[in-house]
């Protein structure tokens, strides 16, 4: 059976579902989107994400047509449809059709995707062995210009941060903000362990992620300090232990950066015990799917 999308309260198969070329979504990246997980039949902290997008939207002033609880019933809907128990699932709102103009009042009516398909485990045993990653020249997105905390469709900033590791051979990128401050990765988190502490950027310059809040709740429970502080790039080579947090990364040590190791170059004691909690936590929580 072919994947069905839920496309403006249809559903359509995979290979149909195609929106305009006048979609502003397509010509302007103008539109938002999360990337939310099911896991064992139950969809991972569904209400943050939702929240997290439709501020997004409030953001760029874009009027999502359905309400929270409905855009929550789809996406239950789009997993039951294509039988999902563990999945990726991307909704997607665009401005909508338009014309060649990038003024958003020629949009009348946004566009609502809902993709859903089988996902597993994104690192595969770089989990265990731990990831390399590079520092980057490019900077994240000014949150005066683009405010990183919107999920929006515009992902070129990070795309360059991705073409760079790939360049220098980096599993992921470490991205600075403007200042030289550390913001996130491409499509993660960070979080640097030392004297037993766990540190971590402010989310003023990064992505405010819903596996990153996960990851303090679990580190706050084991008992372990938790501090939002900026954090240079001397922080991270002489960590104890680096760890980046996403959706489709969930808990994934870092190993070497830049060529260096860190400490030992394997994964460490918080990171393993934070990845141990964090997959316990998603066999658990969520909204049921059936
Ligand atoms: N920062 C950025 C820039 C992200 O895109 C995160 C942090 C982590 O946020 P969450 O809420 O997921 O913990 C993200 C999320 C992909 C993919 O296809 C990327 C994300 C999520 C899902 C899939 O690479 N990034």
């Amino acid at each position: 059976m072919d994947l069905l999308v839920y496309f403006n309260g249809k559903f359509v198969p995979k290979n149909e579902a195609r929106t305009s070329i006048y979609d502003h979504g397509f010509l302007y990246g103008d539109g938002v989107f999360e990337g939310i997980r099911a896991y064992n039949g139950r969809v991972f902290r569904l209400d943050e994400h939702l929240d997290r997008m439709y501020d997004s939207a409030k953001a760029i002033d874009l009027q999502i047509p359905l309400s929270k609880e409905e855009m929550k019933k789809a996406i239950v809907e789009t997993l039951k449809k294509n039988k999902l128990n563990d999945a990726y699932i991307r909704p997607i709102v665009t401005r909508g059709d338009g014309d060649l103009g990038l003024d958003p009042r020629k949009c009348p009516k946004p566009n609502v995707f809902i993709i859903t398909q089988e996902w597993g485990a994104m690192y595969g045993d770089l989990y265990e062995k731990g990831l390399t990653a590079v520092t980057v020249g490019v900077r994240r997105n000014a949150p005066e210009a683009l405010p990183p905390n919107i999920k929006s469709l515009n992902y070129l900033n990070n795309i360059l941060a991705k073409i760079e590791a790939n360049v220098k051979g980096g599993d992921e990128a470490i991205i600075f903000d403007v200042h030289g401050n550390i913001s996130e990765g491409s499509g993660d988190n960070i979080f640097v362990v030392k004297n037993g502490r766990i540190i971590t950027p402010p989310t003023l310059n990064n992505l405010r992620g819903i596996t990153r809040a996960a990851a303090i709740e679990l580190a706050v429970k084991e008992g372990i300090s938790v501090t939002e502080t900026n954090m240079g790039f001397f922080d991270i080579y002489t960590a104890d232990e680096v760890f980046v947090t996403g959706t489709a990364a969930e808990i994934a040590p870092i190993t070497k950066i830049d060529g260096r190791s860190i400490a030992d170059g394997k994964p460490g004691k918080v990171t393993k015990k934070l990845m141990a909690a964090f997959k316990d936590l998603t066999q658990k929580e969520g909204t049921p799917i059936a």
